[in-house]
């Protein structure tokens, strides 16, 4: 996924340590959700979210849903972290936030359903994430809690910086 050349979001910035936008871009963002938030109900219905999305990337299809502004606004730091490869950086800064987005239903567990339907955001492919919820699934639901999810996304970091490491090494 990559986002497209010109839009709104390419004059945000987003701070590369704690991968949010400041309180002005916020503010302007928000004014972007009105403006989209036709209806005026603060959602964007799964339409507008699609349209919203066909707009600002690449993406060919994905699945539908209602957004809040709240998400809207993880969604697109989640955006422009992907755009800057900072998903990792991203994931564990902000690991709360992203729990609760993937967590569609609110009974504080992701199933690797409503995490495939996000994939896309963090780079993970089809394998990583089977191998993902067989590695960090602790307690065999097949479904990840918030501790669950946290501890995959210390030990991601870790690795990238790690390979980041050795990386520098080689050059
Ligand atoms: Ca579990």
């Amino acid at each position: 996924m990559r986002l497209k050349k010109g839009s709104f979001l390419w004059y945000l910035y987003l701070d590369k340590i704690y991968c949010l936008l400041s309180v002005r871009n916020v503010k302007a963002l928000a004014e972007y959700f009105h403006i989209l938030d036709v209806h005026g109900k603060n959602t964007l219905n799964d339409v507008l979210f699609y349209h919203f999305l066909h707009h600002v990337t690449d993406l060919k299809r994905h699945r539908q849903h209602c957004i809040g502004l709240e998400q809207f606004y993880m969604l697109v730091c989640m955006l422009l972290a992907h755009e800057n490869h900072l998903e990792g950086q991203f994931m564990y800064r902000h690991s709360r936030p992203v729990f609760d987005l993937l967590d569609l239903k609110g009974d504080l567990r992701i199933g690797a359903k409503n995490f495939g339907m996000y994939r896309f955001l963090f780079n993970i492919h089809k394998q990583e994430l089977k191998d993902l919820f067989h590695d960090f699934d602790v307690t065999g639901d097949n479904l990840l809690n918030y501790q669950e999810f946290k501890l995959y996304t210390i030990i991601y970091i870790d690795k990238l910086q790690r390979r980041q490491k050795t990386e520098e090494k080689e050059k």
